[in-house]
């Protein structure tokens, strides 16, 4: 019985002590157990940790765009430290020395405006930290600072909005626009691709234009000033930088006794719902589409970067056009 009692206790102990050594022996042996950003997932595969700055919560488009790298973090199983910056740099500036803090993988942020950005992404390369650009770029004397930069091209949004403008106003318009956050890359591109080929038409004047800072109610308090003001009653067409601002100036318009979509020609960037349902109630004519379903190409670069494989310097989105006449059709497909 002890004789017994003993041999079992030996087997467990040897086992155990087999354990331990096997256990002790494949984590120093395994390549993907070590390095910076954290714990080692079942599959075998690192976990990825990604912290990501972004601008802030002004529109639908930005709203579609947190909901979908959210979501796709999730899936994926990617530590996510997300932080909102209320459109503010400086808050970019502390939640992106923070993630250096914190030894992340990869850096994601969406900058609010083009300049100023050296210095921390110094910070971030410094540290070994890969920075992937969302959707806005930055300008940089140095393009080694971030490894890619995944987002639309604006300038031809711009375009885009204003060679469906040319056509259905017969190349004849007063214009008003609607400009985006001052310094933003949206804002800055849309306008020189717009007037790059509004140039090419002498009919067609911008005749008033200010910031609505992207935001749905700056764009309603701009519009009734443009409205109000001497220049107010030749405005026949709007060049909105985002749908959100064309939403508020279509509340502006009917406030003064006007109506939006007939009255005043309006176009608009972006193609969230709520531009669907204007073009469907006829108060929107053209939305020019901005894809901000942005996560699953975000996170591709992530992965492939931490893998240490290559990627494009520049990754750009494909986009459409929509019009009155199909917005009844696409508005069931649309998933933002
Ligand atoms: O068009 C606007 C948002 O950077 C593309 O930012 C983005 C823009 C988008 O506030 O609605």
């Amino acid at each position: 019985m002890t004789r017994r009692f003993h041999r079992i206790a030996g087997a467990v102990l040897a086992a155990t002590l087999l354990a331990i050594a096997w256990s002790g022996c494949s984590k120093s042996s395994s390549p993907a157990s070590s390095g910076p950003g954290g714990p080692v997932a079942q599959s075998g595969k690192k976990h990825l940790v990604v912290g990501f700055s972004q601008v802030g919560a002004e529109s639908g488009w930005r709203t579609a765009n947190t909901l979908s790298i959210k979501s796709e973090a999730r899936k994926r199983g990617i530590e996510l430290k997300f932080a909102d910056a209320q459109q503010k740099q400086e808050n970019q500036i502390k939640a992106i020395r923070s993630f250096i803090a914190q030894k992340v993988d990869v850096i994601m942020f969406s900058p609010v405006v083009e300049t100023g950005w050296e210095p921390v992404l110094r910070e971030a390369k410094a540290a070994g930290i890969p920075v992937i650009l969302s959707d806005r770029a930055v300008k940089v004397s140095d393009d080694s600072l971030y490894k890619t930069f995944i987002g639309s091209d604006f300038v031809e949004e711009g375009r885009r909005a204003a060679r469906w403008l040319a056509k259905k106003m017969n190349g004849k318009a007063m214009i008003a626009e609607l400009q985006g956050t001052p310094g933003s890359a949206p804002a800055i591109d849309r306008k020189k691709g717009f007037e790059e080929v509004i140039a090419h038409y002498p009919g067609m004047k911008i005749i008033k234009s200010q910031t609505g800072d992207f935001t749905r109610a700056k764009g309603k308090e701009v519009m009734e000033a443009f409205l109000r003001s001497p220049e107010g009653k030749k405005i026949n067409a709007l060049f909105a930088h985002n749908d959100d601002m064309a939403l508020g100036a279509i509340q502006a318009i009917e406030a003064a006794g006007l109506r939006p979509g007939k009255d005043i020609i309006i176009v608009s960037i972006d193609g969230v719902r709520g531009a669907f349902d204007a073009m469907v109630a006829g108060k929107l004519n053209c939305t020019v589409e901005c894809n901000p379903l942005l996560g699953p190409q975000l996170f591709d670069a992530a992965e492939k970067i931490a893998a240490g494989q290559p990627v494009p310097h520049r990754i750009v989105t494909k986009e459409g056009v929509y019009d009155q006449s199909v917005a009844k059709q696409v508005i069931a497909s649309r998933q933002y």
